[in-house]
């Protein structure tokens, strides 16, 4: 497939950017930003991620993309505290990224490499990681917990038996997806659902924080209904780095 080879060489080349989506406080604190890549192919223009990271996903390249993102993030925070700016940094990795031997001791390493605290690193995982070898995993992922890398677990509500894999997964965060956050003002059994989620989350002390946030009626919905933070377009969609810096500023 051409755009596999086109996406291999991209990487290479340092073509494929990342842009950065806050993660607010309803105070306003920034309590993170979520590492999102770009690709604008130099013919067919922007590819939507959900397309290339399929084929990534798919062919075997998503080892070299996760390396990529990881690596591009790490320099990004480096320079950001370089500058005073210490906001936690997420990254979306894939279950045959946590599966992979070695994940755990790999991201230690870049840290190390790059001066960044593992605090300063949030890993968004999914609970589709307990799919394949749910022992494994679980190890990898209490490595990288015990080394003080936060993890999130991404898309909640999307996937099967949601409360087992809540309890098995060392995580810190929890995301509701954006399916049950979007009709959040209309619909009663949508609110529910958030409701129960974030009572649950509390209850299991985890933080929760709602994906796409678009407007004021539901980013009060949200407060009220006691989630900690929420992401959206509200807030601000992703952005590259130079604009991330400006808002950081901007906010301080
Ligand atoms: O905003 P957006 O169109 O970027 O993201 C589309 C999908 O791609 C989302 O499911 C998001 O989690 C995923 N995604 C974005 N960046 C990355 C990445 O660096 N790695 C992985 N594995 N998924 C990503
Ligand atoms: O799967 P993941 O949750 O990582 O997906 C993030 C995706 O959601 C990205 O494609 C991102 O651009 C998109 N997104 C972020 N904020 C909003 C929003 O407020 N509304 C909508 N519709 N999409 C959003
Ligand atoms: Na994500
Ligand atoms: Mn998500």
């Amino acid at each position: 497939l051409g755009l596999l080879a086109d996406l291999r060489r991209a990487l290479d080349a340092g073509e494929v950017e990342l842009h950065y989506q806050p993660k607010v406080g309803f105070d306003g604190t920034v309590s993170g930003l979520e590492a999102l890549v770009r690709w604008v192919h130099p013919e067919r223009g922007r590819v939507p991620p959900d397309e290339f990271i399929a084929i990534a996903e798919t062919s075997g390249l998503m080892p070299r993309l996760t390396e990529y993102v990881l690596e591009t993030a790490l320099a990004q925070v480096a320079v950001w505290r370089g500058c005073g700016l210490t906001v936690p940094v997420a990254v979306n990795v894939s279950p045959r990224d946590v599966h992979a031997p070695g994940f755990a001791g790999a991201v230690a390493a870049r840290l190390a490499r790059h001066g960044v605290p593992p605090g300063a690193l949030q890993l968004e995982i999914t609970e589709h990681v307990l799919l394949e070898d749910p022992q494994r995993a679980a190890d990898t992922l209490a490595g990288l917990t015990g080394h003080g890398v936060k993890m999130s677990l991404d898309d909640f509500g999307t996937g099967y038996s949601s409360l087992v894999h809540l309890r098995r997964l060392p995580v810190s965060e929890l995301k509701i997806d954006r399916s049950f956050v979007a009709r959040l003002a209309v619909d009663t059994e949508d609110a529910e659902i958030v409701r129960c989620t974030v009572d649950l989350a509390h209850s299991l002390g985890l933080k929760v924080v709602a994906e796409g946030v678009e407007d004021d009626e539901t980013w009060e919905r949200l407060r009220d209904l006691g989630c900690d933070a929420v992401q959206g377009w509200l807030v601000s969609a992703a952005m590259p780095p130079g604009e991330t810096t400006a808002w950081l500023r901007a906010r301080e």
